[in-house]
């Protein structure tokens, strides 16, 4: 699923990483080529026309923070952009009715059987709960029978009647599932070639009689573009309150599940990503980005830093390095940031290229942080200011002050020392630490 949109998507974020800067010329073929991988993987037209007019306004229009490189920014702009397409939050599912109603509707072969079998499986396992299946395609011969081997095969309840009537079947699942303690009914309807008039009016005689809390529209991403129609076409029928997009194990593009939402304001609760029982999952717009991106590391690296560096210290002390006039006040206030942010091995692992200069050979452990502070703030202003000046008698004044030993004092001196040069070292280098 969305390998292609990956490898392409990839490549063109590739391209940036050697700008200094975004500006509206360097990037132009970048945004042509996030434009062809998203119509080729089969993103709605307008949707892609869309997505990158506000990249591109996003990437020049907003301040790079001094913390971050640009080509960083893009990519988590790029991300950000492909969340609010999939639906920005994930959709949960009713729990807390008793029992939780749900109906499955949707075209002829789009796996609304095996997705109802899926369900029951996902909710017994994931939530421990109690399923029933409730058959009541009547119609296509061997439905009720496809229906029930699955429910014997998953060892899930199923409930089934000989009458041709379905709103009867649905109504009377409920006092079935009541009076055997069942906390979910999953009703598994008849499909058609096309939404006609029959198919409809039956759904809608269920709807009234049995008021599901949920009605699940199951649709094939093979459908491609299609799909947005036929969920137009049911919602204006039915209060359809979220879509199975099955099938994404297959050669589909899934450009569907990048357009849909916008396109239909309908959204993706779970993905069907094989035919077996356990393949399904809950749709998470966050980590179905990740995954197209492949770039999880480098968005969670900028989102850390830009929650807690405010645009103004950064360019403090970005600012204080390029004129290497970075003082211990400076280190206290970087060794703060990086307990906030974890452990300095979890920041360098996250920035490519850091094991290579050696630099998670650094350690600082957390715990000193307080010490660190206590010995620095018992500095006086000129001490801070210009470290060079501490010598012995000074040093046993600020041990004695803040209450630790003047080894240490020394330690942290060296400390001190050796992120100096590890500052000059990114200097040189084409990366800058992310505080
Ligand atoms: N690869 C793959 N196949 C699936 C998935 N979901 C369903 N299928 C297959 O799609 C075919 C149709 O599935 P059904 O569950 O019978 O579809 P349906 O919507 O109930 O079909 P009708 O009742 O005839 O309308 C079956 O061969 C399923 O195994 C999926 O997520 N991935
Ligand atoms: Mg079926």
């Amino acid at each position: 699923m969305f390998e292609n949109l990956q490898e392409t998507l990839t490549k063109a974020l590739d391209k940036i990483k050697g700008y200094g800067k975004i500006t509206e010329d360097n990037i132009k073929d970048v945004l042509r080529e996030i434009k062809i991988s998203l119509l080729e993987a089969d993103v709605n037209y307008q949707i892609v026309k869309e997505f990158v007019e506000t990249v591109k306004e996003k990437s020049l229009g907003k301040e790079v923070q001094s913390s971050i490189k640009p080509s960083e920014m893009f990519v988590k702009i790029v991300h950000d952009e492909i969340v609010n397409l999939l639906g920005k939050e994930k959709a949960d599912l009713v729990t807390n009715k008793n029992p939780n109603i749900l109906m499955l509707i949707g075209l002829q072969g789009t796996g609304k059987t095996t997705t109802a079998g899926k369900l029951a499986t996902f909710l017994r396992k994931k939530y421990n709960k109690k399923p029933l299946l409730v058959a009541c395609d009547v119609y296509r011969p061997a439905a009720i029978e496809q229906l029930d081997q699955l429910a014997k095969q998953i060892n899930i309840p199923i409930y089934k009647e000989d009458s041709k009537d379905p709103v009867q079947i649905a109504k009377n699942s409920i006092s079935y599932a009541k009076e055997n303690n069942l906390d979910y009914i999953i009703i598994d309807t008849a499909g058609r070639l096309q939404i006609d008039e029959k198919l409809v009016e039956e759904l809608k005689n269920i709807n009234k009689e049995v008021n599901p809390h949920e009605i699940l529209l199951v649709l094939d991403s093979m459908m491609g573009q299609d799909g947005v129609n036929v969920i137009k076409g049911f919602k204006e029928e039915l209060n359809i309150t979220g879509v199975i997009l099955t099938k994404l194990d297959g050669d589909t593009r899934g450009g569907i599940a990048l357009s849909l939402r916008k396109l239909t304001d309908v959204p993706i609760k779970f993905i069907g990503i094989s035919e077996k029982m356990d393949g399904l999952s809950y749709f998470d717009p966050e980590r179905m980005a990740n995954r197209i991106l492949g770039m999880g590391d480098i968005v969670s690296l900028v989102e850390k830093a830009e929650e807690l560096i405010s645009e103004k210290e950064a360019k403090e002390l970005s600012k204080k390095m390029e004129k290497g006039k970075f003082d211990l006040d400076d280190f206290l206030k970087q060794m703060k940031t990086m307990k906030k942010l974890g452990s300095i091995e979890g920041i360098l692992k996250l920035i490519p290229g850091a094991s290579k200069l050696g630099l998670n050979n650094i350690k600082i452990d957390p715990k000193d942080i307080l010490h660190v502070e206590a010995i620095i703030l018992s500095m006086t202003k000129e001490e801070r200011r210009n470290p060079d000046i501490i010598k012995a008698s000074r040093k046993q004044r600020i041990a004695k002050g803040s209450g630790r030993t003047v080894q240490e004092v020394n330690r942290l001196l060296t400390n001190f020392e050796q992120t100096q040069k590890m500052i000059k070292q990114f200097k040189s280098g084409n990366f800058k630490l992310p505080f």
